[in-house]
């Protein structure tokens, strides 16, 4: 299985970088292909733990050639800063592969991202505030700067010139705020370019390359389906194609290329930021979830909002994807309840929906059809065959993947590397 494209099925946080860390054994190059520093991966090797936000998770296994390709955005700081915090805790991160053609984020773009977000006032977006909307802008308007324009000074200066052009206008006229001089954008980023010109690399032809040898690389997404900017709960998303879709044009490597598509999907369902949320919770059970599944962002801190499994997201999640094998995380954190409903369709207006409606404003006002399924209340975190599984916690899974449209190939039931129950 050389190219396996591994995403999020609801609105993130299902625990990616855990399941990316799994394969990591087995795969040549770890990619990440979306999004940036807004990432929040955490990953619990032995009594160690790591909270990854811009590099790939694959960065943890010895052997790995991580890789930040083209679709990705980056702040460089951020960058330097992951480097540098796991080199010092024994982590090699030598072999760290950056796209020339990925795009960077500047202080304008954070800056841009925290006032736009003040602007909207009751409409805001909640985002993480690193940028990312803005570094995105910036490039489908084609005035975005390329790690590959660190390397020639005057290319540089233009291009920030032509950058800040339009963006000092509004943010003097309309936010308020101080001008940005191009000066100090260009010197923060050349301050940069030294230490980053060995790593930067035609990451198109090295993928393609390394699958011709028959190596295994895997695409690791970040955030999630709900969050992507075209098949997401727009305009509550990210800026960035969360999708398998984005595995492709964000790195170059060819849809016919694609072997596997994994999804994380948790055992119930949470969501940072603002946006519909058909399942949440608002009363104790919502509360249980957060805190049995310790549901706050890696990134900000957030509390999450929690809600149950929804089975039309997850068939959603699988006919947009693609998607051969479900990782079905978390199951563990849903013990020691009486009773775990599941959204099998949805209610607008009196009519129900077995499918996500596409009007955004159907899903704002769908309810939830609940089937019920009785809990367990035995210790799962030992478990490693699906046979060690209660009889409930097996009817729940075998349930779940009935509705949710491909099978579950493995099952979380801790947050350590080993806890998990894999399906052969
Ligand atoms: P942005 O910053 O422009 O990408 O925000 C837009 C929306 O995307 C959501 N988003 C996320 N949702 C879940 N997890 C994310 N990463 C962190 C984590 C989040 C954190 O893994 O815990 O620490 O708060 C993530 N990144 C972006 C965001 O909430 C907006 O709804
Ligand atoms: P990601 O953004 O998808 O990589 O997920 P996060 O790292 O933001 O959030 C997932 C959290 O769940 C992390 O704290 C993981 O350590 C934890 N986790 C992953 N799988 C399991 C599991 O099966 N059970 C439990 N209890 N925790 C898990
Ligand atoms: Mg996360």
């Amino acid at each position: 299985m050389p190219a396996i494209v591994l995403i999020g099925a609801q609105w993130g946080d299902e625990g990616k970088g855990k399941a990316t860390d799994l394969l990591g054994s087995r795969v040549d190059y770890v990619v990440k292909f979306n999004g940036g520093n807004n990432a929040g991966h955490t990953v619990v090797v032995g009594n160690e733990k790591y909270a990854l936000h811009l590099l790939p998770s694959g960065i943890l296994t010895e052997g790995v050639t991580p890789v930040i390709a083209n679709g990705v955005v980056v702040d460089l700081e951020v960058l330097f800063h992951e480097l540098e915090a796991l080199s010092a805790r024994g982590v090699d991160v030598s072999k760290l592969q950056v796209s020339a053609n990925a795009h960077v984020i500047t202080q304008y773009h954070r800056t841009l991202d925290k006032v736009t977000e003040r602007f909207l006032g009751k409409r805001q977006i909640g985002t993480t505030g690193r940028g990312i909307g803005p570094a995105y802008a910036d490039k489908i308007n084609r005035v975005g700067i390329r790690i590959q324009d660190l390397f020639d000074e005057n290319i540089l200066r233009q291009k920030v010139e032509g950058a800040l052009d339009m963006k000092n206008h509004m943010l003097v006229k309309i936010y308020n705020r101080r001008a940005i001089h191009v000066d100090e954008i260009v010197d923060d980023l050349l301050s940069y370019a030294e230490r980053l010109r060995p790593m930067v690399k035609d990451t198109v032809l090295e993928l393609n390359r390394a699958l011709d040898d028959d190596k295994t690389v895997l695409f690791e997404g970040g955030q999630a389906t709900m969050l992507d900017i075209d098949h997401g709960t727009y305009p509550f998303v990210t800026s960035s194609n969360a999708t398998s879709g984005g595995a492709v044009t964000g790195s170059g490597v060819a849809p016919n290329r694609i072997d596997r598509v994994i999804a994380v999907v948790k055992a119930y369902t949470t969501r940072v930021g603002a946006g519909p949320f058909p399942t949440e919770l608002f009363d104790e059970s919502g509360e249980f979830l957060r805190s049995a599944g310790f549901e706050f962002g890696t990134t900000t801190g957030r509390p999450r909002r929690t809600g149950w499994y929804d089975a039309p997201i997850a068939r959603y999640t699988a006919r947009i994807n693609g998607v051969t094998d479900f990782v079905l995380t978390k199951l563990d954190v849903l013990t020691g309840l009486d009773e775990i409903p599941v959204c099998v369709a949805y209610e607008v207006d009196g009519v129900r929906h077995d499918e996500v409606p596409v009007s955004q404003s159907d899903f704002h006002h769908a309810k939830p059809i609940y089937e019920i399924f009785p809990g367990w209340k035995e210790d799962i975190t030992g478990a490693r065959t699906f046979d060690d599984l209660p009889k409930n916690a097996q009817d729940y899974v075998l349930a779940i993947e009935g509705m949710s449209g491909s099978r579950i190939s493995a099952i979380g039931v801790g947050p350590g590397r080993d806890a998990i129950v894999v399906r052969h």
